[in-house]
């Protein structure tokens, strides 16, 4: 029997990109998520104190989407990483996949990861920087701030990854709910915590190259964010134990097309 599986979507001031994301889970998600040999259960969308009128849309299209599940952030808004955990806290499926609003990762991709948790990872991450990834649209100075960003996590943590942010990220829900409850990042940096996490629970984690392609619209500030992010790097750095972040010494080389 097919395992079952909850994607967990964090949005903010969506109204404009919503009604794309409900369409897909109307129209296609199941079926993506059935060709990866999964069961599609619910598509959580966390909105995180949107002021415009993201819940409505998500309430709207709950209505006439019964995988779509609209679900308030706990106290207003709170960040990304705050969004997701909340997310993942809710899901029910077996599996969890977390995505992005804006889909500029399709869901379909998810059979590439289902694969690489088949061939025995424990989590499976997208990646934009993996050898055989199709990515487009990028503009180019978000790609700078990827590679450059992606550059301080490794010399940071240890980490190996080449794409922490990407936003497909695939495990088992006990896992991830284990991660999430120890977890302090609440803004961005929550994908490289959640990793970092990962690796102290000795759970490996596998980088699968996806298709990507870029949504110029973007909630992200380059210069307040960019700085939130390192400075939330900078405090998960003093948080690990030194083994882990020892284990950079073990780095596997790979490209280094790192996005944010
Ligand atoms: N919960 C929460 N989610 C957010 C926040 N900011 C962005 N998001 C969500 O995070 C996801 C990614 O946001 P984007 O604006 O597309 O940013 P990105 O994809 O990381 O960066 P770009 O490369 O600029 O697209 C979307 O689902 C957003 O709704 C926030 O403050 N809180
Ligand atoms: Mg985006």
């Amino acid at each position: 029997m097919a395992a079952t599986l909850s994607v967990v979507v964090p949005a903010y001031q969506e109204a404009a990109r919503a009604p794309r994301l409900v369409a897909a889970v109307r129209d296609a998600a199941a079926d993506d998520v059935a060709r990866a040999g999964l069961e599609l259960l619910e598509v959580i969308v966390v909105d995180d104190g949107s002021t415009d009128a993201t819940a409505s849309v998500l309430e709207e299209g709950a209505r006439s989407t019964p995988l779509l599940r609209p679900l308030p952030a706990p106290g207003g808004h709170g960040g990304k990483g705050h969004a997701v955990a909340a997310g993942i806290a809710a899901a029910r499926g077996e599996l969890v996949l977390l995505a992005d609003c804006d889909l500029s990762a399709p869901l379909a991709e998810v059979a590439h990861l289902h694969q690489a948790l088949r061939g025995g990872a424990d989590v499976a991450i997208g990646s934009r920087a993996a050898a055989g990834a199709d990515v487009r649209n990028t503009p180019l100075t978000r790609e700078y701030m990827g590679r450059t960003f992606n550059r301080l996590v490794r010399a940071a943590t240890g980490l190996p990854h080449h794409d922490t942010q990407c936003p497909l990220k695939l495990l088992r829900t006990s896992d991830a709910r284990r991660l999430a409850e120890a977890m302090q990042t609440r803004g961005f940096a929550f994908d490289v915590e959640l990793l970092v996490r990962a690796q102290e629970a000795g759970l490996s984690v596998a980088e699968v190259p996806i298709a990507f392609c870029h949504d110029l619209d973007s909630r992200v500030d380059p210069i307040a964010h960019a700085l939130e992010m390192a400075r939330d790097v900078a405090r998960l750095r003093r948080s690990q134990r030194k083994p882990e972040r020892d284990a950079r010494r073990q780095v596997q080389p790979a490209g280094d097309e790192l996005r944010l």
